[in-house]
């Protein structure tokens, strides 16, 4: 095969195998989603993406459908091949076994007991090994795991919906409906995505919010495997006294619910809590009276999390700023005034003091979506 088919061939089969990678985002953590596929004679022979913890990974699964078909074969995979057993055996091995010819990778593994080693390993054993075919988009479907395994926290997503002034909520505390309908749409497409929507306990006593993905068949982004429950919902009360009125206490959707709430609330509280189905977490209260938002990231990483998203309001964004924890925006601007000093504004705490210091998006991604502007961006920390 002459040097452009080949070129081709990389990018139209790596990008079936991001197609399936895709399809896992949200149902694999703390595991990285990933998709494979193996081609034999120009032909996808098999294909798959990272089963849940503990099932097979991505290589796995598609050397297993492509069976004999794999002797001879290429293997296009959006992750460096692991070569240590964690919980599985080593992918590195697996493709050895297999006979597969030919490694296409598009990007490394960050995770440390990886990290060039998987394709060290088969290079080594005489495999050719390609690496950069959709380098980018693979790098973007595993960023919150590239976060989770080296920075040993979870990646904080914010997003929120402001008026044109700046505003999320009116003085009285109204905040229905700030964006429109598509970009609701958008959201619940996000929230599909990550392994934990976090509110306060102000945002869930005023907007009373389900934060469950709400999405017909034809809204979704694209095919994405089924997964029991959606995102867990995590609200942080430091009294632990919520309204048992709210939609997220009732047993319904309770089910999929942790409070974290301070080491002094009262066992009343806590009792009447967890009788609505919501797991309760107990945390340590900072000299300011609230559960520090790095206590929080530790709470939501021992759980295995590895994608949270920020859904508000004030107060919690703004600890969440303060302390250096947000890692990616995605804020709505709707063509909307509503003015007031009391009316609240995204990210509260105490800020930054001069303008030189802000923080400034990378990556920054703007679209209008029927007239509300969507802009996205990552903050780097160095
Ligand atoms: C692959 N293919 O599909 C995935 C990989 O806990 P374990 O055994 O699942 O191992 C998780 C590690 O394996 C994870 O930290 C990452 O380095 C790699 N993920 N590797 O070859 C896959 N999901
Ligand atoms: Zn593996």
């Amino acid at each position: 095969m002459n040097d452009d088919n080949h070129n081709n061939n990389n990018t139209e089969f790596m990008a079936q195998a991001l197609t399936r990678a895709r399809s896992v985002i949200g149902r694999t953590s703390p595991r990285p989603p990933v998709g494979a596929v193996v081609v034999l004679d120009g032909t996808v022979v098999g294909a798959g993406a990272t089963d849940p913890p503990f099932g097979p990974h991505a290589e796995v699964n598609a050397l297993l459908q492509a069976g004999e078909m794999a002797r001879g074969a290429d293997l296009y995979v959006t992750l460096e091949p692991c070569c240590v057993a964690i919980h599985t055996p080593p992918c590195t091995h697996a493709i050895l076994e297999a006979g597969i010819r030919r490694v296409v990778v598009a990007t490394l593994d960050p995770n440390p007991l990886v990290a060039g080693r998987g394709m060290a390993q088969l290079r080594e054993a005489g495999i050719e090994v390609v690496v950069g075919p959709g380098s980018a988009e693979a790098q973007e479907i595993i960023r919150p795991f590239s976060t989770f395994i080296t920075r040993h926290r979870p990646h904080f997503s914010a997003k929120w919906a402001m008026t044109l002034d700046g505003k999320i909520a009116t003085y009285t505390g109204d905040a229905y409906w700030i964006s429109n309908d598509a970009s609701r749409v958008w959201v619940h497409n996000f929230r599909e995505e990550v392994d934990a929507i976090i509110i306060g306990s102000a945002t869930a006593r005023l907007d009373d919010p389900q934060l469950t993905v709400r999405l017909e068949p034809h809204q979704h982004w694209y095919p994405r495997t089924t997964r029991s429950g959606g995102p867990l919902r995590v609200i942080v009360s430091t009294h632990g006294d919520l309204p048992a009125h709210l939609k997220l206490l009732q047993p319904a959707l309770a089910a999929g619910t942790c409070i974290i709430v301070g080491e002094g609330a009262s066992p009343d509280n806590i009792d009447r809590l967890r009788s609505s189905g919501a797991e309760i977490i107990r945390a340590e209260v900072n000299q300011g009276g609230f559960i520090d938002m790095q206590t929080i990231s530790s709470l939501l990483a021992e759980k295995g999390l590895m994608h949270v998203l920020l859904e508000g309001g004030s107060q919690l964004l703004g600890q969440a700023f303060d302390q250096r924890l947000i890692d990616q925006v995605a804020a709505f601007i709707a063509p909307r005034l509503i003015g007031g000093r009391a009316a609240p504004s995204p990210i509260g705490g105490t800020g930054l003091s001069m303008m030189k210091h802000a923080l400034t998006l990378a990556n920054q991604r703007s679209q209008i979506i029927d007239g509300d502007i969507l802009i996205q961006g990552l903050i780097v920390y160095e």
